[in-house]
């Protein structure tokens, strides 16, 4: 019988790639959504005659309780959250209800409802912030700089306490930056990209950036998924650091990204302080041998092929825009 999978965030950059990933490994596949006032399955939309959708948001315990009920899953992957780290920074309460007890409310569910539900947690490496040591690994101590940070660490050991106290097969994957072409228009990188081929094609003479020297461990999402799937498939639940063990500052993402369509970042890019941060991650480096000896897991898409595959789409996406206008 075909495994059952319930995402949430299905409708994000995460959800859609591990949705693809799901079908593809034989699983029936339930995507958790919350209801809004105009649907947004741009993501998904290729997969919605595969998926089923179940209605619900993390504020909502007895909706949280409903679709483990009726979906009845073998594993839960929970990656909805308020994800950008600047709206933690105005909307910190509900960056806490989202981001920190939501999980919980997922684990509280297991834990009645179905215990024998493999639960995977999306944590981050924004919960390494001012970092401790370089690189980050698993044994790293949290430091997090932004109310999603501290939101991320309450969700990170409220799965290992459910995970300890009810011997749940709850895991922990602490991702860093991940990104493709269905990222979303408000992280740096798919702004530059976005920016990139908003000037290529006349649309934009400048691209307004805040810190260009923070530097990131930026891999391609759909390697991450794979990730993902990964950690629930282990006899034992555990924790994995997941990155490409490489870092690259936002100025180098810009000068391959405007170099990609023959142009200088030095003509365009303004560094802008309404984007800097009231406390700022300034680097973070990960190490993923523990995943890559036990999960097997290893990247398929550079760093330099994924600012590419991110620049091409866009540059496309507005070549299509101009052909259709
Ligand atoms: P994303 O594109 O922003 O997607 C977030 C998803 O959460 C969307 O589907 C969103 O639904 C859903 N959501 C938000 N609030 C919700 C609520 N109250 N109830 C139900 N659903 C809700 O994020 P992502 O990049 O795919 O990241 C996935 C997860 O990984 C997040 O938890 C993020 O914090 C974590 N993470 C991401 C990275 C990264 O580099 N991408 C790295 C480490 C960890 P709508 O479509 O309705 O908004
Ligand atoms: O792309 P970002 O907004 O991503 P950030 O803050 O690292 O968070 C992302 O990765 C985390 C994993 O570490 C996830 F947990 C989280 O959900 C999210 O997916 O910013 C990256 C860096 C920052 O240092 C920021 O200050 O880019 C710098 N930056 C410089 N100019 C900018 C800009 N960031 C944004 N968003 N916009 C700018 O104009």
């Amino acid at each position: 019988m075909a495994k059952r999978a319930l995402v949430t965030g299905v409708s994000g950059q995460d959800g859609s790639y591990l949705a693809e990933l799901l079908l593809d490994e034989g699983y029936e596949v339930y995507g958790f959504v919350r209801r809004l006032s105009l649907e947004n399955y741009d993501r998904i939309e290729h997969i919605l005659d595969k998926i089923t959708l179940v209605e619900g948001d993390l504020l909502d315990e007895y909706s949280i309780m409903d679709a483990v009920s009726s979906v009845n899953p073998d594993e839960i992957y929970n990656l909805a959250a308020q994800s950008f780290v600047p709206t933690s920074f105005a909307q910190p309460m509900l960056t806490a209800h989202y981001d920190g007890l939501g999980p919980l409310r997922w684990l509280e569910a297991i834990r009645r409802l179905k215990p024998d539900t493999r639960f995977y947690q999306a944590s981050t490496s924004e919960m390494f912030g001012k970092v401790r040591e370089v690189p980050q690994r698993e044994t790293t101590p949290f430091y997090p700089r932004s109310p999603y940070g501290v939101a991320k660490v309450y969700a990170y050991f409220i799965t290992v306490n459910y995970r300890e106290s009810y011997g749940l097969h709850a895991s922990n994957g602490i991702l860093f930056n991940h990104e493709s072409p269905r990222r979303g228009l408000m992280f740096v990188s798919r702004k530059i990209t976005d920016g990139v081929a908003r000037i290529k094609h006349g649309l934009d003479t400048e691209l307004r950036l805040g810190n260009l020297e923070a530097k990131r461990d930026w891999g391609f999402a759909g390697d991450s998924a794979k990730a993902m799937w990964l950690m629930l498939q282990q006899d034992e639940p555990d924790d994995y650091v997941i990155a490409m063990g490489h870092e690259h500052s936002v100025r180098e993402f810009c000068e391959i990204a405007f170099s990609r369509v023959g142009l200088d970042y030095n003509d365009y890019v303004v560094v802008d302080p309404a984007f800097y941060r009231p406390a700022e991650v300034e680097r973070l480096l990960g190490d993923p041998t523990k995943a890559r000896e036990k999960l097997g897991w290893e990247d398929k898409v550079s760093f330099e092929d994924m600012v590419a595959m991110m620049v091409d789409a866009d540059m496309e996406r507005y070549r299509k825009a101009a052909r259709n206008a």
